[in-house]
């Protein structure tokens, strides 16, 4: 059974791939929780291409389609298949999983938790989207304890506003999230202004030494829907459609201007 599940997404490209009993999960949303799942199988998903010094203030993963598309294209292929072929049942989830992914793919070894919150695959770094597939076949337990990055710290200092904190991310702090905001305060402009930032942030993950090491080798998908410049005029000619397949679309396309008129 394992055999064919794996053999389904590395046909996808996705290689990645740890396998987890549920009660070794922890359980964030009860509530989309599917009736009799027993097991938890964790996947990443690569998705940088190029290690380039951008200047137009974009984050690598706005640069590409946004993950949650590529998602549920990925489940309308592969979930029927792998409930005929395995007469199992799954459910397919990435971002609102009912578990923590991010602790779930620790605990299956495929890597570390880093200090700015993320996880860090042990082939890829930490450049990698997290999905998961909940199902009622039940797996062998094999969680291991999770294992926390180096701690070297070069996150925390590199952080432009103080944001990875003891307790984790400080969400008011974090750019990524500012720049997200529809509303922005004079001095959340300024902030962002003066770090380039006009979608999402890669500082922590740029400086940590997980990725300067890490396999370059994103799943096609995302190599091929990278868009390598972003100013105004190509963000105002996108058609309709395709400015909705990227990240950046999901509050429409005034604010992404606006980030731009004032960085
Ligand atoms: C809300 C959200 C955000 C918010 C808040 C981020 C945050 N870290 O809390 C904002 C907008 C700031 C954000 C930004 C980004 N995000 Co985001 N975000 C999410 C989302 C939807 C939920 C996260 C959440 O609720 N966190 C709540 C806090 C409390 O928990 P947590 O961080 O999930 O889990 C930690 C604690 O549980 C703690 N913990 C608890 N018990 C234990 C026990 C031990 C032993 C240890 C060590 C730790 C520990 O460690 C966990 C892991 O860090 C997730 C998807 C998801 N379902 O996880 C994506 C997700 C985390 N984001 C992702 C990405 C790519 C980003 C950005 C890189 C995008 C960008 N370039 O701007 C940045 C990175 C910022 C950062 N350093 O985290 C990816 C990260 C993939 C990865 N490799 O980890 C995710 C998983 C989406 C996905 N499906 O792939 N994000
Ligand atoms: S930069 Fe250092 S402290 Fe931060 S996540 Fe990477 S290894 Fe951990
Ligand atoms: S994404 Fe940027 S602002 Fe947010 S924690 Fe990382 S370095 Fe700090």
């Amino acid at each position: 059974m394992l055999d064919t599940i794996k053999a389904i997404l590395n046909n996808e490209c996705i290689t990645r791939v740890g396998m987890i009993d549920l009660k070794d999960c922890d359980i964030i949303n009860q509530r989309i929780l599917p009736e009799g799942v027993k097991s938890a199988i964790i996947f990443c998903l690569p998705y940088r291409s190029v290690i380039e010094n951008t200047t137009d203030g974009f984050s690598e993963y706005a640069r590409i389609y946004d993950y949650h598309k590529f998602s549920s294209e990925l489940y309308n292929r592969i979930l029927n298949e792998m409930n005929t072929k395995t007469g199992y049942t799954f459910y397919g989830f990435c971002d609102h999983s009912p578990i923590n992914e991010k602790l779930a793919a620790a605990k299956c070894g495929l890597g570390v938790i880093g200090r700015n919150s993320l996880f860090i695959d042990d082939v890829y770094g930490s450049f990698v989207f997290l999905g998961s597939v909940l199902t009622d076949a039940e797996i062998d337990s094999n969680a291991c304890e999770i294992i926390q990055c180096i701690n070297c710290g070069k996150c925390v200092s590199a952080c432009p506003n103080g944001a990875i904190t003891e307790h984790g991310i400080d969400r008011t702090k974090c750019l990524s999230a500012i720049s997200q905001k529809k509303n922005k305060s004079d001095e959340e402009k300024e902030t962002l202004k003066r770090h380039n930032i006009v979608w999402g942030c890669d500082i922590c993950q740029s400086v940590c030494p997980y990725n300067q090491k890490a396999k370059i080798l994103p799943i096609p998908y995302f190599k091929k829907t990278r868009i390598s410049f972003i100013d105004k005029p190509f963000i105002e000619k996108m058609t309709v459609e395709e400015f909705n397949k990227y990240a950046f679309s999901y509050k429409g396309r005034k604010i992404v201007l606006d980030n731009i008129d004032f960085i």
